[in-house]
């Protein structure tokens, strides 16, 4: 039975009891961050009667699941989060506003987990609150990073990264299961032995290991009683190091296992879209796989005995290549555990595998150095051996003759272990997350792969959760919605489209720009705390927030706003509408060029904030530590949503979904998802510029691209270039920007210059900019393309992400809960 929360009078007095009981409290003397703690175990209570009551219908049902397997899972706070899907939200801020409390400030207790770098490990977290929404039956597989993603302080204009020590006290929402905990090896050799039945048994000697603990979080479905698992590694020595008992060689290994332990969970490496190439990566990436293959293996063995008929009730789902390994490992268990031979131990595997590609940057490629994989995983190297030995027979056969062409695909070569190329040649289903993103993997990226197994690609276009992203974030939008509409959004957002029927509503619009305003104001007040800046919610606020990357351009906007500046100064009395333009933005922390340009963008702040001669028609605002918590503020505000990225180069972005969700107006490219949102809105209503993503691949392909010429053409883009490297914006060091002068111009010190065609799509990029100024201007006509977003942007859930997943991919069947 699905347990409901208490009513407010109710919670109010647990609170209360619960204060008391955990510290000795009255409440009026507990701090803010024990009354969050009390409200987590009054939340945490229902939670667990729930996920009690879902896990024995899952043992009832004996239904197939999912392993989302990533390395990577942003899944932002969670006691708003659960509070909204146990219908309790209400219930518990109006408990704390009659004991004098502010919710907010409640939530702002808890860390943030931040086991992820973007927008791949948010949608993982979508996807997990979709699939319990759903009823669908699931497991994420992750790990518990003792520091999850840095907190960003910005100093002197710079990124400093500061450790997220999000374990610092007990977090609410995990549950340790020592009673699952499995050993994971590595390095060391393996010796054969010849069985009398004919076949070689391989054995694994001299290594090092490590016990695999998995810490569970639950996943709440919306409303439903439905609470799936996220379990998250970690990791402890299996010797518990004992000094005085340990002979000389012992006492080595002790305390090699005992760093192994130590290193293996300790930190999330912070780069997104690109790849490091360190030994500990690889370890980490191996241990959460034979981790959790090893516990989906021992549950199924609680109810089945045939290992062939696996595919009946498990996939695992690989979250790009970073769980690649699922592959042999699971060829290994099969095979080495479980007594398969090749053949039928590569049936089960290759029924149970689907891989999703996230990305088509080259550096984003994983590729491991042969020595090291060998060296770390020896047993898994020889299985990897074999699977390319027959993989590559297997495009001969195809192929005859074309030896190139298996060069080209194969899985070993070149002195690199190539973890896409396994990926596919093991994997079911190859899909991408954006109609576009899939088209360039299947014509230009993997080409070679897509006329291999046409039949194994598809697409499926990502989405977002519209109950953190707009329950949560903006509840006064959400509570208008409502009262509009009804509440069929919740799980449905297709339903989101009846909002057509008040585009014409005048009464209505004005209600909406009220909403936005008050948001603005929220935010204004943040920035104000925060940066000490004062922005006029009046003004426009044109927002772009997301990894810092070359690739997604915050070069070209940062270089608009200065272009904008001089336009004020050199035309005081020119027609401009106010506008606030925010960034947020992490760069990772040796993205030398993306940390420059955060510096870039701090300085041109400040510069212009401090220019009382353009009476506050500019502001530029750079928000520190942009995060899941802040992010859901900053959507709710945001008028104008940047998404600029070169054409072809944003496998999705999900950001954009969020904005659009939140009533903000898109400019963009025609990339990724963007193409999509443009669909949906019959092209109107969003402002598209630059080249498409045929015309930047037929670039990059020709090398015909100067960008001087651009530059020559165009006296204000030398008039903006000329100011990075005269002091304008940096007086006291004007050679300091000039490492993004000459990304922009200067072939000898970048492989190409002007990479992603910043300089190429200025013109066109300031057109439309002018064109959201001449809209924005009409109030109605701006809270019609605003709301006509909101109304058009059912097809971006992640519910309907999910659902096509299971649809094609998954066949799962919908968990019955009473
Ligand atoms: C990414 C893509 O860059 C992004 O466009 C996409 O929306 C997400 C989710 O599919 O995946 N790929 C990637 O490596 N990171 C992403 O955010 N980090």
């Amino acid at each position: 039975m699905k347990r409901q929360m208490p009513s407010t009078k109710e919670i109010e007095r647990e609170i209360q009891d619960r204060v008391k009981s955990m510290f000795r409290k009255d409440f009026e003397e507990a701090t803010k961050e024990e009354i969050y703690r009390a409200c987590a175990e009054v939340v945490n209570d229902v939670v667990i009667d729930n996920w009690l009551t879902t896990q024995k219908e899952f043992n009832k049902q004996d239904p197939k699941c999912v392993y989302y397997m990533s390395m990577e899972f942003l899944i932002g706070r969670l006691l708003g989060n659960n509070m909204i899907n146990m219908r309790g939200y209400t219930e518990v801020m109006d408990a704390l506003d009659a004991l004098g409390i502010d919710i907010n400030e409640i939530e702002d207790q808890e860390p943030d987990p931040a086991l992820g770098n973007g927008g791949l490990g948010r949608l993982a977290a979508c996807f997990l609150d979709s699939l319990a929404t759903l009823r669908y039956p699931a497991y994420g597989c992750g790990i518990r990073y003792h520091y999850g993603m840095f907190k960003q302080k910005i100093e002197d204009g710079y990124q400093k990264e500061v450790p997220d020590d999000w374990l610092q006290t007990r977090y609410p929402f995990e549950l340790e299961r020592p009673e699952y905990e499995f050993e994971v090896k590595f390095g060391g050799w393996v010796r054969y032995e010849s069985q009398p039945d004919g076949t070689t048994k391989y054995i694994h000697e001299g290594y090092n290991s490590v016990i695999a603990t998995p810490y569970d979080m639950p996943v709440t479905g919306f409303d439903n009683g439905m609470v799936n698992t996220l379990m998250i590694w970690d990791a402890k020595p299996k010797e518990v190091f004992r000094l005085a008992s340990f002979e000389r060689g012992d006492y080595n290994k002790a305390v090699e296992d005992m760093n192994l332990a130590r290193n293996l969970t300790e930190v999330l490496y912070p780069n997104d879209n690109h790849v490091q190439g360190k030994e500990l990566r690889l370890k980490q990436q191996y241990f959460f796989v034979s981790a959790s293959l090893q516990r989906a293996l021992n549950k199924y063995f609680r109810y089945h005995h045939d290992i062939m008929k696996l595919p009946e009730k498990v996939v695992f789902q690989m979250n790009d290549t970073h769980p690649t390994l699922t592959v042999a490992e699971l060829m290994r268990l099969l095979m080495d555990e479980h007594g398969l031979g090749w053949d039928d131990a590569w049936e089960v595997t290759t029924h149970c595998v689907a891989y999703t590609n996230h990305t088509i940057m080259a550096e984003a490629l994983e590729k491991w150095p042969e020595e090291i994989f060998k060296g770390l995983l020896p047993r898994i190297y020889m299985i990897v051996e074999e699977i390319n030995r027959r993989f590559c027979e297997e495009i001969r056969a195809k192929f005859p003759g074309d030896e190139q062409r298996i060069h080209r695909m194969a899985i070993l070569a070149d002195g690199q272990v190539k973890m896409a190329h396994m990926a596919i040649a093991a994997s079911f289903s190859v899909n991408g997350v954006a109609a576009l993103h899939t088209e360039i993997l299947k014509n230009v990226s993997l080409h070679d792969f897509y006329e291999m197994y046409p039949e194994k690609f598809n697409n499926k276009t990502n989405g977002i959760t519209q109950r953190r992203f707009l329950m949560h974030g903006n509840y006064k939008l959400s509570d208008w919605v409502i009262s509009k509409i009804g509440r069929s959004w919740i799980t449905d957002l297709s339903n989101m489209e009846k909002l057509e029927n008040y585009l014409d509503d005048k009464k209505s619009l004005d209600e909406f720009m009220e909403i936005k305003l008050e948001n603005k104001k929220r935010l204004a007040k943040y920035i104000w705390d925060h940066n000490k800046v004062n922005v006029d919610p009046n003004s426009i606020f044109d927002v772009q927030v997301k990894r810092l990357h070359e690739y997604k351009r915050q070069l070209l906007n940062i270089l608009h706003v200065m272009y904008l500046y001089n336009q004020i100064k050199e035309n005081p009395d020119m027609d401009f509408y106010p506008t606030t333009f925010i960034f947020g933005a992490k760069a990772s922390a040796g993205y030398e060029n993306a940390k420059l340009i955060i510096k870039l963008i701090n300085n041109v702040a400040a510069v212009i904030n401090n220019d009382k001669s353009i009476d506050n028609k500019l502001k530029v605002v750079f928000i520190e530590d942009y995060r899941v918590s802040n992010a859901e503020w900053i959507f709710a505000a945001a008028d104008v949503s940047e998404q600029i990225s070169t054409a072809s180069k944003e496998a999705s972005g999900t950001g954009n979904m969020k904005f659009m969700l939140n009533g903000a107006v898109t400019i963009g490219t025609m990339d990724g998802a963007n193409v999509e949102m443009y669909n949906e809105l019959d092209g109107e209503n969003i402002f598209i510029f630059g080249m498409s993503s045929d015309e930047v691949i037929a670039h990059e392909k020709n090398h015909d691209y100067n960008p001087v010429d651009e530059m020559n053409n165009n006296p204000h883009i030398q008039k903006v270039l000329g100011q990075l490297i005269n002091g304008y914006y940096s007086i006291d060091n004007p050679e300091l920007f000039r490492p993004i002068y000459n990304s922009l111009l200067n072939t000898q010190c970048t492989e190409r210059a002007d990479m992603y065609f910043v300089l190429k799509d200025f013109a066109s990029y300031c057109e439309a900019h002018e064109k959201i100024q001449a809209a924005y201007k009409d109030r109605e006509t701006w809270a019609k393309m605003a709301l006509s977003n909101v109304a058009h942007v059912g097809k971006f859930s992640s519910d309907r992400t999910i659902q096509e997943y299971v649809d094609d991919i998954w066949h799962l069947d919908k968990l019955e809960l009473k």
